[in-house]
C-alpha cells in the first residue's frame, strides 16, 4: 500500500479533541521521548515536515492526528522518559495516553518504536505491558538503525526482544526514517489490517 495523501487534522489533548465520526480505524505510534515517532510518521507517508520533529526531545506535546488516504488515521503522541519535563507535564503527558490507549474503541494496533542502538529503559517494557494488558497489537519498531554497525545488529535484535520478552503474535521491524529501510514493511502491517 501507498500513502498517497495525508493530511494533518488537528492536534488534541483528550479523545473528545479527536473528530472521527466515520470510525476510521487509528494507528498510534508511542515511544521514548526523541526515539523518532515524528519523523517515522514522515517517512511512512513520504513528507518531509507532516509531523513536526526535532532534534531536542520533548518536541510532540498533543496527541497530533494524520488522515491517511481518507481511510485511516495515524497517531502522534508525546514521547515519555524525557528527564528534563516537569513531573506535572509528565502527568499530563501521561493521562492523555492513557485515556487515548484504554478507552479509544478506533485505536486498532500500535506501535511501539524503541532506539535500535539501546536495550529498552524500564519505560519502554511498561509501555509495552501497559499495551499488551489492553489486548492491543503491538509491532516494535526499533529505530536510526542507520546507526548500528552490521555487527551489532543480531545483537542489538536479540536484546530488545529479550528484554521486552517480546511474545510471539508481536512483529519486530528493524528501520531507519534516514535511509527507509523497514518503512514498506511498517506500510504492509497497516494495509494488511485494512
Ligand atoms: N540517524 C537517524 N536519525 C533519526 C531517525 N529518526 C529520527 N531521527 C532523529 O532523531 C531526532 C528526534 O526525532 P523525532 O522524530 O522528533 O522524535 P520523537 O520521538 O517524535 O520525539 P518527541 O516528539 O520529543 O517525543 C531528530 O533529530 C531526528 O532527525 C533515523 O531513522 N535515523
Ligand atoms: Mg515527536
Amino acid at each position: 500500500m501507498e500513502i498517497t495523501k495525508a493530511v494533518f487534522v488537528t492536534s488534541a489533548v483528550s479523545n473528545d479533541g479527536i473528530p472521527n465520526e466515520d470510525h476510521l480505524p487509528e494507528f498510534m505510534f508511542c515511544g521514548r521521548s526523541n526515539v523518532g515517532k515524528s519523523s517515522f510518521i514522515n517517512a511512512l507517508v513520504r513528507q518531509k515536515n507532516l509531523a513536526r520533529t526535532s532534534q531536542n526531545p520533548g518536541k510532540t506535546q498533543t496527541l497530533n492526528i494524520f488522515l491517511c488516504n481518507d481511510s485511516f488515521y495515524l497517531v502522534d503522541v508525546p514521547g515519555y522518559g524525557y528527564a528534563r519535563v516537569s513531573k506535572s507535564i509528565k502527568e499530563k503527558f501521561g493521562k492523555m495516553i492513557e485515556e487515548y490507549v484504554t478507552k479509544r474503541e478506533e485505536l486498532k494496533m500500535t506501535f511501539l518504536l524503541v532506539d535500535f542502538r539501546h536495550k529498552p529503559t524500564e519505560d519502554d517494557i511498561l509501555m509495552y505491558n501497559f499495551l499488551k494488558y489492553y489486548n492491543l497489537p503491538v509491532t516494535v519498531i526499533a529505530t536510526k538503525s542507520d546507526k548500528v554497525k552490521n555487527m551489532d545488529r543480531k545483537k542489538n535484535k536479540e536484546k530488545i526482544k529479550e528484554t521486552l520478552n517480546l511474545s510471539a503474535e508481536d512483529s519486530f521491524i528493524v528501520t531507519s526514517s534516514e535511509n527507509n529501510e523497514g518503512i514498506n514493511l511498517v506500510r504492509e502491517k497497516i494495509s494488511n489490517y485494512l
